[in-house]
């Protein structure tokens, strides 16, 4: 269509056709086209797909907009309290397809798009698909946004809005490259910028006493944070939520005007440069990654812009008459990990310094309103900050924090008394916010002082960090004031989880196991101190984007067999399918459904990889970051293993004995986490020579899928008939994925660990493959294997030789192998237990199979793998931390 076509009808026609509640494809059409024609983004001549998707976004955020601003005006007039979210990912995917079904447009936009020549879903798929987060922590987050929106919770999500995403990963011969993801190229229609919402955020400095004798921090380094705001709809309600992610730029003042006259334009624009770098990246640090000055920089700018926005809303709402003591009762913040723990010293400096008030107000009242979540237990992802940094960054917050710390100590001392120096040395050492700090002088002389100790056993152990760390320094250059000085004696830390728990008034894990493992193990000592603040809340994903709109064939024959679509809102409906699991009509149209989604899937491995493979085979797929925990090493040489016995076979019984599959990955690896990109590059070489083997055809095909993100998993999930959840068990705090593959009836296989415990007990343990090690086995299992008592299995002395032997290259993957035996150099002696686990994992895909020929069966387990997933929705989750941790009511709009 030309855009002569494409003039708006009538200016009047525009404004009716924004009426969110029931507009027709005529007046959606006309809106599509006033935005094709008025909003400046592409040139004029051509109205093309590019071109059709923004203008559709722009005519979608019309309604959001009005809904946003109902919302807002709503909640301000009733002053509600408010839940905030605050996260340094966000893991949106794309919003269009998104945003029309939870607006019920579907329909609309669907007709009005065919007007103008377009389908909604080829218009959808033109969106970039913003990456503002690494795995299941940020996409967490996402779905949260989702359930608070659509259970009507006044809650906001804060975040950073970063001007590249998580790299776009590129497969080549060489294994996995990175490459900048420009999200915002073509720019984000879905943003509105906020002008005239912005914060001072200060850095460096120094802290003096003012005249009325209060501390106060000056000097140094001023940026200011600008909010962005992403409205998020819920599902079939007005409500819509806000999304507000801070981008960073310099005072205007800072632009060095004469420098820049006289020629230093470098110079001149430095500043400029220093304020907006922070927002730069997403900085890609997974499970095991520290940042350095810039993470903290980043970390602060969301703590202190997301607090003061948070404040003047709670002044502006409070009228002429703020009583800081009902803060807590209008205000929730929870801390989505350790990343922003800032939040508790930023509070107490502004509620002090700031507004005046003592430290013990200022203490009660940031008690009642942060809480913590923790999302892991892996030792090397506990986040800890150099007090060194942190003093030169943020002198003020340092002394809050050793005034926390101080104080932490008194109740220590009193809770243990000093009769016995040994237990109180103890717990001093497990408790303390401060690590490798001298006691405050107050306690210098009632306690022995600990001697300074060298790195301790657990720290020099730990190999993936070591080993990630000096591949970081190396690969990166650091601004000066990181490097530390080079000091005989431990390095003085802030240890960020500490501080969360002691300053804030809830901490949860997000499995059952994984909370019983912080109980048990991580935080006991502060268990036993404040039993009552440790909870569990069990994960969950949102079931409009995980089912309803990724997989519409398996939700429309779901709504027929149950008769009604109420599942998409109330999940515990789904239980209804068990009644019809063996049922055959259902059965076979379940199958169907599966079958088109798996077309799909074909569809998008011929595109990516240039592989065709067969939709008949069974789709095994295992999708998540790459990480040894996760144990894709594991899967590659179970398949390795069988591909080992196929050759050894007749073409008669290798068809006899197996049934075929297509083995799919996807993830990325950590840049520098050069043990995962050796995974991946193994990967595709055992691919590459599988794929290319004319005997072994559809009977077995390995797949790579690059670039996996929100929007190839909406994909592959559907399409998903096995699933695979298999890290060392008590590693993957919950895993989500497990939850969306489960919904989607796929059957898991994995281990006793995360959220796989809680679905295998709600799907039944006949429809889960288990296998492998407990978690309360592991430490006993390692030990043994350091202790050379273990005894690999021969079917895995088998395979690693079958690998060693160089049947996928030249390439004699010393480095992976060897991290299973644990050889000098190496030695991890196979410290996620791969090879002991290996016996058991074949087995247990052999019954796989074995379930698979039989089609009735494997189908009766996938509809009760969806029947039994109806507790992990999100809304059950959000329900749990809105009545549990932040005491909130569902509002609904008038
Ligand atoms: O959080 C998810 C869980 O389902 C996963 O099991 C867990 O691995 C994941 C530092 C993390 N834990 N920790 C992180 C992310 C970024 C970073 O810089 C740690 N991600 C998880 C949701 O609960």
């Amino acid at each position: 269509a030309n855009v002569t076509d494409a003039v708006l009808d009538s200016e009047q026609e525009v404004f009716s056709s924004m009426n969110p509640f029931a507009p027709d494809a005529a007046s959606v059409a006309s809106s599509i086209k006033y935005h094709a024609e008025f909003t400046p983004l592409f040139s004029p001549e051509k109205f093309e797909l590019p071109k059709a998707f923004f203008a559709t976004a722009q005519s979608v955020r019309d309604a959001l907009i009005m809904n946003w601003n109902a919302t807002y005006e709503y909640y301000n007039r009733v002053n509600v309290k408010q839940a905030y979210y605050l996260s340094m990912e966000f893991l949106q995917g794309r919003a269009l397809s998104n945003a029309v079904g939870n607006l019920g447009l579907n329909s609309a936009y669907g007709d009005a798009l065919k007007r103008l020549g377009f389908d909604l879903e080829s218009v959808a798929s033109q969106e970039p698909d913003p990456a503002l987060g690494n795995g299941g922590l940020g996409r967490l987050a996402s779905c949260f946004l989702d359930s608070m929106a659509t259970l009507n919770y006044p809650a906001w999500g804060y975040g950073l809005r970063y001007k590249y995403g998580l790299f776009k990963q590129r497969i080549t011969k060489d294994g996995q490259e990175e490459a900048a993801e420009d999200w915002l190229e073509l720019s984000n229609p879905w943003e509105i910028v906020r002008n005239d919402v912005s914060y001072p955020i200060k850095f460096y400095g120094k802290v003096v006493f003012g005249s009325d004798g209060k501390k106060r921090w000056i000097g140094g380094e001023d940026i200011v944070a600008v909010a962005y705001d992403v409205p998020i709809p819920g599902y079939k309600t007005k409500t819509t939520i806000n999304l507000r992610l801070w981008s960073t730029k310099a005072p205007s003042e800072d632009f060095d005007l004469s420098s820049y006259n006289s020629g230093k334009h470098t110079e001149a624009a430095e500043a400029l440069f220093n304020a907006e770098k922070i927002c730069f990246v997403l900085y890609p640090g997974d499970e095991s990654l520290e940042g350095k000055t810039l993470r903290l920089k980043q970390q602060y700018t969301l703590c202190s812009a997301s607090l003061q926005d948070i404040i003047a809303r709670f002044e502006t709402r409070s009228g002429g008459n703020v009583n800081w003591e009902e803060f807590p009762e209008k205000v929730a913040v929870q801390m989505n990990d350790t990343h922003p723990t800032l939040c508790i010293p930023e509070l107490m400096r502004i509620l002090m310094d700031l507004k005046g008030l003592s430290w013990e107000d200022a203490w009660k009242i940031t008690q009642r309103t942060v809480a913590y979540t923790n999302h892991t237990v892996l030792p090397e992802a506990l986040e800890k900050w150099s007090l060194e940094l942190m003093e030169k960054l943020l002198p003020r917050h340092v002394e809050i924090i050793e005034k926390i710390d101080e104080e932490l100590v008194r109740t220590i001392v009193s809770e243990y008394g000093t009769a016995d120096p040994n237990i109180l040395e103890e717990k001093l050492k497990a408790l303390r916010i401060l690590e490798n700090v001298e006691l405050p002088s107050a306690f210098a002389d009632v306690i022995v002082k600990p001697e300074s100790k060298p790195v301790s056993a657990k720290d020099a152990q730990n190999g993936v960090k070591t080993e990630q760390e000096e591949e970081k320094l190396s690969g990166e250059e650091e601004e000066e004031e990181v490097i530390p000085e080079p000091t005989v004696k431990p390095p003085k830390m802030v240890r960020m989880a500490n501080l969360a728990v002691v300053g804030g008034h809830a901490v949860n894990g997000v499995a059952e196991i994984h909370s019983e493992i912080v109980k048990q193990d991580v935080f006991n000592d502060f268990v036993q101190l404040w039993p009552e603040k440790f909870q569990n809340k069990t994960n969950g994903v949102t079931p409009r984007r995980w089912i309803r709109f990724c997989n519409p064939y398996l939700s429309d024959i779901i709504t027929n067999w149950i008769g009604t679509e109420d599942w998409v809102l109330n999940t515990e409906k789904l239980v209804e399918l068990r009644k019809f699991a063996d049922n055959e009509d259902l059965q076979s149209e379940w199958r169907a459904a599966k079958k088109k989604n798996k077309l799909k899937v074909v569809a998008l491995i011929k595109e990516r990889t240039g592989y065709t493979v067969s939709p008949d085979a069974m789709f095994d797929i295992q999708i998540k970051r790459i990480h040894e925990y996760k144990r894709q090493l594991l899967n590659i040489l179970g398949i390795v293993y069988r591909y080992k016995k196929m050759k050894e076979m007749s073409a008669s019984e290798r068809e006899k004995a197996y049934v075929p599959r297509v083995c799919i990955f996807g993830g990325k690896a950590f840049a520098t986490y050069v043990q995962a990109k050796r995974i991946v590059k193994f990967i595709t070489d055992v691919a590459s020579t599988i794929n290319h083997d004319p005997e072994i055809g559809d009977l077995l095909k390995v797949i790579f899928v690059p670039d996996y993100n929100v929007s190839v998993a909406e994909l592959l999930i559907p399409a998903s008939e096995l699933s695979q959840h298999i890290s060392t068990a008590g590693m993957e705090a919950s895993g989500t994925s497990n939850m969306k593959f489960s919904m989607n009836g796929c059957v898991l296989i994995g281990t006793l660990d995360g959220a796989n415990v809680e679905i295998r007990e709600e799907v039944g343990e006949e429809n889960f493959f288990l296998f492998g090690a407990r978690a309360d086995e592991i430490v006993n299992l390692r030990k043994e294997r350091a202790e050379g008592k273990f005894v690999p299995d021969p079917t895995f002395e088998e395979v690693k030789k079958f690998v060693r032997s160089g049947v996928f290259g030249s390439n004699s993957y010393d480095e992976l192998i060897g991290s299973l035996e644990g050889n000098e150099g190496f030695g991890r002696a196979d410290y996620f237990l791969v090879g002991k686990d290996f016996p058991s994992y074949i087995e247990c895909q052999e019954k796989v199979d074995e379930a698979y020929r039989d089609q009735k069966r494997w189908t009766r387990m996938s509809i009760l793998n969806t029947a039994g997933s109806f507790k992990f929705s999100s809304d059950r989750t959000i329900h749990e931390y809105a009545k549990d941790i932040w005491n909130i009511k569902q509002v609904e709009l008038p």
